[in-house]
């Protein structure tokens, strides 16, 4: 798996050097206009009042970063965003400008970080899920029940071990500055109501494109698909799957409510983010710059942290009020399912390196 993936990162970085020479790049000489997108996996990128992103500030700019993320930009991970580009300008006084992009304009969680490896954009904030394409040590974050809750998962995440996770990330050109929030992940569909282990069976359920989360719903009985989140709400609409699983903020901001008939708070897992930037990108920023970017993503991921715990009792509300029926799933019935899927997070936790795995619990049995 991982000589497939780095003959395909060689393959694209190849073909990246060659579009580079072709055309111009973040930096290039003074008065050449903001990056070119053309080379980007993403969709359409140009200006548009949802983006506000200005091209005006863009050409006067030392260094531009585009970002983007694959939630639209009602979700807390786009207030982040906003936070972190409010907080960049100001400090280098418009030196950085930033541009933001939501709804998967520049591509899903998987291409816009290519993208990055590629150097054709300059930050995203994935899932963890998804990076364990590329790192497998990060599929530990999506152990099912492995966080008990979220001030334990912010100070793993924040500590010593949460830091070697994210040192992990500069062997793929990626440079991890901070966990932002998405979320523990709650269960919808459009068949019935789930409060057991029993009710899972034979659901179609759109998971992220990650293994593990595979195996842990084939576990339970149901019929697991992986897809990208920019396919999700179409996959939804027209019945490819039954249901899908995110926290109640991405259920009730993407609108799935109107494609789904029922809702559980599963919480089987707890969603990290994680705020990256390409590393030949931050590579290039002169120390103090570096620095901002630095304590910027730290900043704008605690203000996201909080708008997305604030919010997301009143999105359960809300939801019931959209007219979803909301099963609540009892601590007996978790426990019924963390025994259930037991021997697939112990079959993972064997192909990693046994002393990271217990780090990790460790550092859990310590922060509770
Ligand atoms: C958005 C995704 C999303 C994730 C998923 O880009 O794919 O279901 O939970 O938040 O990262």
């Amino acid at each position: 798996m991982n000589k497939k993936l780095s003959l395909l990162f060689v393959g694209l970085l190849m073909s990246s050097m060659l579009l580079i020479a072709c055309g111009g790049n973040n930096n290039a000489e003074e008065g050449s206009e903001s990056n070119s997108n053309d080379n980007n996996t993403g969709n359409n990128t140009e200006v548009n009042e949802d983006n506000m992103n200005d091209p005006e500030a863009a050409a006067d700019a030392e260094f531009t970063i585009r970002a983007g993320i694959g939630l639209n930009n009602e979700h807390p991970q786009y207030k982040g965003l906003e936070k972190f580009k409010e907080i960049v300008e100001e400090q280098t006084d418009g030196a950085i400008h930033v541009e933001t992009y939501h709804s998967g304009q520049l591509g899903d969680d998987r291409s816009m970080m290519e993208a990055l490896q590629l150097g054709s954009q300059e930050v995203t904030v994935p899932s963890t899920a998804p990076i364990a394409n590329f790192i497998s040590e990060f599929s530990i974050f999506d152990f099912p029940f492995l966080f008990p809750n979220s001030d334990v998962a912010d100070e793993v995440l924040d500590g010593e071990v949460g830091q070697k996770f994210l040192d992990m990330l500069d062997d793929q050109n990626l440079k991890g500055l901070a966990y932002w929030e998405n979320g523990f992940r709650d269960l919808t569909n459009s068949d019935r109501e789930v409060a057991t282990v029993e009710d899972f069976e034979g659901l179609t359920i759109r998971t992220m494109e990650n293994d593990l989360h595979l195996d842990a719903f084939r576990a339970m009985g149901a019929n697991p698909t992986p897809m990208a989140f920019t396919e999700l709400f179409t996959a939804l609409q027209q019945g490819t799957v039954d249901g899908q699983e995110n926290p109640f903020a991405t259920i009730y901001l993407e609108g799935f409510y109107e494609v789904q008939d029922y809702v559980s708070d599963t919480h089987h897992i707890y969603s990290p983010f994680v705020f990256m930037m390409s590393k030949s990108f931050y590579d290039s920023l002169p120390d103090d710059y570096q620095e901002i970017v630095d304590s910027a993503a730290l900043e704008a991921g605690e203000y996201q942290r909080e708008l997305n715990r604030e919010a997301n009792d009143q999105y359960l509300e809300e939801l019931i009020e959209e007219g979803m029926t909301f099963t609540e799933v009892t601590d007996e019935a978790r426990e019924e399912m963390r025994e259930v899927i037991e021997p697939v997070i112990e079959e993972y936790a064997a192909q990693l390196d046994q002393s990271l795995v217990d780090e990790v619990f460790q550092a859990i049995e310590d922060a509770e």
